[in-house]
């Protein structure tokens, strides 16, 4: 049966084809780096970042490092989703009762839209990292809500839809610094405010590549054969951490139970703009566009915590290359209490 893959049409998305003779299933913009050093008098890098469709156009929360080396968050546009123009003056939210809410630091943001209201996680500070939820309809006012957990928290990312009446949130529980572990987590809430049912949805390993830890990338993607989910996955070597990027499928009705998942990476740091920044050897991937009807997907990741790099693929092949090379490490398929 063909694959029935949900989301709104978006044709004006940007793709370039797969290059000759290229044979994996993600392939790079040839005009990556989309976003180089210094993009606007404020900041000096922007990267782990989320563009989202926007009428006929693109729109974003970005993730920008600033020359003082603090991470703000800024609403950037694009009429193509490749070339952007950012705001040089960071979010500035306000909470429910229309109070400010500046965090002194926000990074990796992943931006959602359910039910038409766009909610952005992103890793605040709330006595140390933990994840921000905000909801904005105009990319103008955002209003900071309720805290979604306790520290230590980071790469937050909601699906695109409630399963069964419930929000669904996948976490990465870790520390205060440079966490060395770290397993995917779930939890549900029927209000964006209370939230449970904590269950573990991944664990990092055994396959190098993501031995580390792992952590959730682009909102996950419906599909008749699962929640499509990027994610990263992390290895220590002599030389510090390694980013790669892979991917899942989820069952659709429990997402917290792996159906498929890649043995070997989908993506790593390869090409100079990957392998040489401000932290080299990271691919980090936050957002993906889709159009269901041509099954073309672009993922957008962040490169050495400097660039912004985009890849293309097709859903169909994705999958069909999760599927045939995936290896379930124990506890994938079940669901995990603890
Ligand atoms: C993680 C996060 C990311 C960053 C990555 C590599 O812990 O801080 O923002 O891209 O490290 O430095």
């Amino acid at each position: 049966m063909a694959l029935n893959i949900i989301g709104n049409a978006l044709p004006n998305m940007p793709w370039q084809d797969r290059p000759a003779g290229y044979e994996g299933v993600l392939w790079r913009d040839t005009r990556n780096p989309i976003i180089g050093w210094n993009p606007t008098p404020k900041t000096a890098r922007i990267f782990n970042s989320a563009p989202v469709a926007w009428g006929d156009e693109f729109i974003g929360v970005f993730r920008a490092d600033h020359k003082d080396m603090y991470p703000h968050l800024h609403v950037g546009r694009s009429k193509d989703a490749v070339t952007w123009e950012f705001e040089d003056e960071e979010i500035h939210m306000l909470d429910e009762d229309g109070n400010p809410y500046d965090s002194r630091y926000s990074y990796d943001p992943r931006v959602v839209l359910i039910d038409g209201v766009y909610y952005v996680t992103w890793c605040t500070d709330f006595g140390g990292p933990a994840l921000g939820l905000a909801r904005t309809t105009d990319f103008k006012t955002f209003t900071r809500m309720e805290n979604i957990c306790t520290p230590y928290n980071r790469n937050g990312v909601l699906f695109p839809r409630k399963i069964n009446g419930d929000y669904i949130l996948l976490t990465r529980p870790s520390d205060a610094g440079h966490t060395g572990f770290g397993d995917i987590f779930m939890s549900r809430s029927k209000d964006l405010v209370h939230w449970g049912r904590h269950r573990r949805v991944m664990t990092a390993g055994p396959v190098w590549w993501e031995a580390t830890k792992i952590g959730a990338g682009a909102p996950p993607i419906e599909t008749s054969e699962g929640w499509l989910l990027f994610y990263h996955g992390v290895q220590n070597t002599c030389n510090g951490f390694v980013y790669s990027f892979g991917a899942v499928l989820l069952d659709l009705e429990n997402p917290d139970r792996v159906l498929y998942r890649t043995r070997n990476y989908l993506h790593t740091p390869q090409e100079n703009y990957e392998t040489n920044g401000f932290v080299p050897n990271v691919t980090f991937p936050c957002a993906a566009l889709h159009d269901p009807g041509t099954g073309r997907i672009a993922v957008y990741y962040g490169a050495a915590d400097t660039y912004t790099g985009i890849v293309y693929g097709y859903i169909t092949e994705i999958i069909e290359q999760i599927k045939s090379d995936s290896e379930l490490i124990p506890g994938d398929g079940e669901e995990f209490r603890g």
